[in-house]
């Protein structure tokens, strides 16, 4: 479904004078408007392919109908995003769910979408019908040499469909460990890992990336051998300067500290990019600042800071990707939500009084140093997203807009109630 570009323009038309009355308080009063604005019209999120569906568990799985057959309707989808809110111009491929069978023309309708290709994903967790032999116990740190060879070949298979659509990354994120004590040797685990990593890593372009993401628990549950942030910190030390960690927000044990992770991987030139999203329990996979909208905060004023510490481009230096996977919600209004709630945190860090913050650090205040931090938390920031959106030619309020125009049943009309796509 395209979205017309004066669909856009009469539903601001429809919302400019309540808009332009929220905005004159930030134009008039606060001097980082202007600055902010930009930072957010700047600042762009990855969608992940595997999202655009309805996702589900083992007990259920209810789609919502009007789903993406295919990867082109993917990419079409999230045009539809970035259409709305002009902060979703990229697109995270899973392989083999998003196999380009011809590279040059997904990357041309990409293009035509304002889109590019983000961090591509393997996937050596899932068994796939023309499959020599099994991940059951594991992909790369696996015993049998000739599993591993197998996962090598699929990474290294899944940067070349990158290059060819122009990704600069690729996440590996391994479902390997074990789920009883005794299963598992963790020293050769550890060993067989990192030396499969070390032939991807050397399969890399000069210019690109390799996120090593970590994850507690699921689908094995005594332990994964990429299991925290400290391991996953190992692994992209050992393996060189293209190698990074990648922070899931859902993948913690419960109070991890994450904001703290973040400060320190960032402070050691370690930190790669993430995966957002939010959770109450486990990898719930939720809509991002939906449960703890505090923490997507703090963890945007440990980002804001250290990267300017770093002298690092807040755009472009880091991957900014969502993983999410939605049960009960709509997959694009969820994603919409998203794109907001992080947009939302980011705008509210960048008002966060960092010299003053600095002080009261110094005078060991902490009761300044909270008022300072929740001033930013509780001030109303949407009239500064909605302008960025406006002036990048998008929506005032994307998910009114997607609702005004009863996108999912057009969707449903062009592609039928039962269509389910690829992912989780
Ligand atoms: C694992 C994970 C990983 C993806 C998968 C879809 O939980 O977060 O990033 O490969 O979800
Ligand atoms: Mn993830």
């Amino acid at each position: 479904m395209k979205l017309e570009p004066d669909y856009i323009a009469d539903y601001n038309q429809s919302q400019l004078e309540g808009h332009q009355r929220k905005l004159s308080y930030w134009t008039q009063e606060v001097a980082t408007a202007e600055p902010i604005i930009q930072k957010l019209i700047d600042f762009q999120i990855a969608i992940p392919s595997w999202a655009l569906g309805t996702g589900g568990t083992r007990f259920g799985r209810f789609p919502s109908g009007g789903e993406p057959r295919s990867l082109e309707e993917k990419i079409e989808d999230v045009g539809l995003l970035h259409a709305l809110n002009r902060t979703s111009g990229a697109i995270s491929l899973h392989i083999p769910w998003d196999i380009p069978t011809d590279a040059d023309a997904i990357k041309q309708l990409a293009a035509q979408y304002g889109l590019r290709f983000d961090a591509m994903n393997s996937n050596t967790f899932q068994d796939q019908p023309d499959q020599a032999l099994s991940y059951k116990f594991g992909s790369l740190q696996h015993s049998d040499p000739a599993v591993r060879r197998q996962a090598i070949e699929h990474n290294i298979e899944v940067i070349k469909h990158g290059v060819a659509l122009g990704s600069d990354a690729l996440t590996v994120w391994l479902s390997d460990g074990s789920c009883f004590p005794g299963q598992l040797n963790f020293r050769k685990a550890f060993d067989r890992t990192l030396s499969s990593l070390e032939e991807i890593y050397a399969a890399l372009p000069d210019n690109w990336k390799l996120f090593v993401e970590y994850k507690a628990f699921e689908p094995n549950f005594y332990s994964m051998t990429v299991g925290d942030w400290g391991s996953s910190f190992l692994y992209a030390n050992k393996l060189g300067p293209k190698a990074y960690t990648l922070v899931d927000l859902g993948h913690h044990l419960p109070n991890a500290n994450i904001e703290q992770i973040v400060a320190i991987l960032l402070h050691q030139g370690k930190l790669g990019g993430f995966h957002f999203n939010d959770s109450k329990y486990g990898d719930d996979d939720l809509t991002a600042g939906s449960i703890k909208p505090y923490q997507l905060f703090l963890i945007f004023t440990e980002l804001v800071d250290g990267m300017d510490a770093r002298g690092m481009n807040h755009a472009k230096d880091l991957g900014w990707m969502i993983d999410a996977s939605h049960n009960v919600k709509d997959p694009l209004e969820d994603l919409l939500q998203s794109v907001e709630a992080i947009q939302l945190a980011y705008a509210q860090a960048l008002l966060v009084d960092r010299a003053a913050l600095e002080n009261a650090r110094e005078a060991n205040d902490p009761v300044r140093a909270q008022e300072i931090l929740q001033d930013a938390f509780r001030t109303d920031v949407r009239p500064l997203v909605a302008e960025a959106q406006r002036r990048a030619g998008g929506a005032l309020n994307p998910l009114a807009l997607y609702r005004q125009l009863n996108v999912r049943q057009q969707l449903i009309g062009e592609r039928g109630a039962k269509t389910v796509a690829t992912g989780l």
